[in-house]
């Protein structure tokens, strides 16, 4: 069996390692020659605990190969970035590049598989073009949605042990695809169709949208209301049917605050709270930019001098260094422009250098500052102990009391 994996991506690559260790044939495919370049080497261009070790033992035993462009297999992954565009559509142009790439080796009996998180109707756009192009193929290849569904940072866990939603456009296609992922996956491999298995995942990640904004609405509530909203949670949580999430500074990353707007891009009347929870998450930040903001002027006028504020934390959740889709990052740029009356220090201690931000050790950006914003609950930060000398914005629940 020879697969090949289009994108070396945080998905693609892991994916693409895990089914060589499997004793699948694999071949890798990047457009950047770079990936394809550190991969062959052994070397891992994403961070992810302990792949590399995995990825040296399958490019050593030649199971995985990366290249440029593909060559003939027996099953083909989509496994791509799907972006948004400026007005919050889903740009699906990776997905139908990497699809194009791919149908000149196309023969009968192949599986064609997409990973990539994907508007509904898109693996039956691809199965339209690769016929279009192939139309002798028909009924002969088989077609199927098969999403990730693995955490950064546990990926090597999640890739073998989490459940698998997988939907063929012909129930033959989600039979070929099955037998695949049972050489690797040991959770459960879901039967569906590809609409439902490429609604399933926008479902997750827009309920888990949805259930933060809740959580982040709450903090808005009891802000006013003069109630500490970590404690409320906590109680309400006691209750056997509730289990509230926790507020934040926003909703960052690639995933949970990009998805949603492609079910409210294609369903706009219908999709009221999936929408709300997203204007919800975003105004967070917005918010929380002017608490400080508020809070250096308070300071100013008390004091008479202009504050030190420093930032904590700039990763989109605690304890990894990926500043993709930052709210802590966002906030942090708008308070550099907003108040610029003071001095500001910018903390992240997951990352050693950053081209925009001047970074302070957090010890000591925590010791000189009069004013601290908790962005990310960094374990690291919950060492710090609480200064009643300082003026304490906590967004993130380091301290919870
Ligand atoms: N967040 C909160 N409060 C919470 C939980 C999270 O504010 O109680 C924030 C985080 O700080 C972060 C954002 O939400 O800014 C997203 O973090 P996350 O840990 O919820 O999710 P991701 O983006 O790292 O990974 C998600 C996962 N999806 C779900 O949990 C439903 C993962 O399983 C998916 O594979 C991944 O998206 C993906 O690739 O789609």
């Amino acid at each position: 069996m020879k697969a090949c994996f289009m994108g070396l991506g945080y998905i693609g690559l892991p994916t693409a390692i895990i089914a060589a260790k499997h004793d699948i044939d694999v071949i890798g495919v990047d457009i950047n020659p770079q990936v394809v370049e550190m991969t062959n080497q052994g070397k891992l261009h994403i961070v992810e605990p302990g792949l590399e070790a995995y990825l040296q033992e399958v490019v050593k035993s030649g199971k995985l190969k990366a290249a440029v462009k593909p060559e003939v297999s027996d099953a083909y992954f989509m496994v791509v970035p799907t972006p948004f565009k400026g007005n919050h559509e889903p740009d699906i142009t990776y997905v139908e590049a990497a699809t194009r790439t791919v149908i000149p080796f196309l023969k009968e009996g192949d599986l064609f598989v997409i990973e990539s998180t994907s508007p509904v109707g898109t693996t039956e756009m691809m199965a339209k073009i690769i016929f279009q192009e192939r139309p002798e193929l028909e009924d002969k290849i088989f077609i199927a949605y098969c999403p990730e569904r693995v955490l950064p940072g546990n990926v090597i866990y999640e890739l073998v042990h989490n459940d698998r939603v997988i939907g063929g456009i012909r129930p033959e296609s989600t039979e070929k695809a099955i037998a695949f992922y049972s050489r690797f996956v040991q959770g459960t491999l879901h039967r569906t169709n590809c609409r439902t298995a490429e609604m399933c995942k926008l479902t997750e990640n827009s309920s888990r949208d949805v259930q933060i904004a809740f959580a982040n609405e709450l903090s808005l509530i009891c802000d006013k209301a003069g109630i500490n909203v970590w404690e409320l949670i906590n109680l309400a949580n006691k209750h056997p049917r509730v289990n509230i999430l926790q507020p934040g500074c926003g909703v960052g990353g690639h995933c949970i605050a990009v998805d949603p707007y492609f079910i409210t891009a294609d369903f706009p009347m219908e999709s009221q709270i999936i929408a709300k929870a997203r204007e919800i998450n975003n105004y967070k930040a917005f918010w929380c930019a002017e608490k400080v903001e508020n809070a250096m002027l308070k300071f100013e006028l008390e004091h008479r001098r202009k504050p030190i504020i420093a930032m904590m934390g700039l990763a989109f959740k605690p304890d990894i260094d990926d500043l993709r889709e930052a709210p802590a990052k966002y906030i942090t740029t708008k308070v550099m422009q907003s108040c610029n009356n003071a001095d500001i220090l910018v903390v992240e201690p997951n990352v050693t250098e950053h081209k925009v931000f001047k970074l302070t050790p957090y010890a000591e950006a925590y010791e000189k500052a009069d004013i601290v914003v908790f962005l990310v609950a960094h374990k690291e930060f919950k060492t710090l102990p609480y200064r009643e000398d300082k003026v304490i914005l906590d967004f993130c629940g380091i301290y919870k009391k």
